[in-house]
């Protein structure tokens, strides 16, 4: 009794395949090792109708990937009452920056030249709205956050802490 030709190529199929998957299977290994280290954190905050972020405090861990949705909450238009979430780095004069990014309307109320003092920072939103943005946790410490929609940072502003 002998083997049918397509048997054969069946059981030659197979092993192939075997060869194929094992350097594969090596690799899923490395990466899932790697996305462990640089997790992805999910945030949503609120923008409220009242000037209000939900969250006074945000905590991450370091290396993570952050995601942050900001999510107006409310029902009034982005010119009555925009949002926005402007991460500053260390040592930013949080009134000073203020003050300044107020002039920038056409810009999202940040001016150009103050991207020096941001690590990150979302556009405007208005009653309904959201928006999404991702970037990378900054060193270990800790950092303001505030929305500079004008009269709005003294109300609207937290901290984000990276541990
Ligand atoms: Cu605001």
């Amino acid at each position: 009794m002998t083997l049918k030709p397509t048997r054969l190529l069946n059981v030659f199929l197979f092993i192939t395949s075997l060869t194929l998957a094992l350097p594969f299977a090596t690799a899923d290994k490395g990466n899932s090792a790697a996305s462990k280290k640089s997790e992805t954190i999910k945030i949503t905050l609120l923008g409220t109708d009242q000037m209000q972020f939900d969250k006074k405090e945000l905590k991450v861990s370091k290396g993570s990937t952050i995601e942050l949705t900001l999510r107006h909450s409310g029902k009034l238009p982005v010119n009555v009452m925009g949002h926005n979430f402007v991460l500053l780095k260390p040592g930013v004069d949080i009134a000073k920056f203020a003050m300044a990014a107020m002039q920038a309307k056409d810009t999202g109320y940040v001016l150009p030249k103050q991207a020096k003092d941001v690590i990150a920072k979302t556009g405007l939103v208005g009653g309904g709205d959201s928006t999404t943005i991702t970037f990378k946790a900054p060193a270990p410490g800790t950092y303001d956050y505030i929305c500079t929609f004008p009269g709005h940072y003294a109300m609207m502003k937290g901290k984000l802490i990276v541990e």
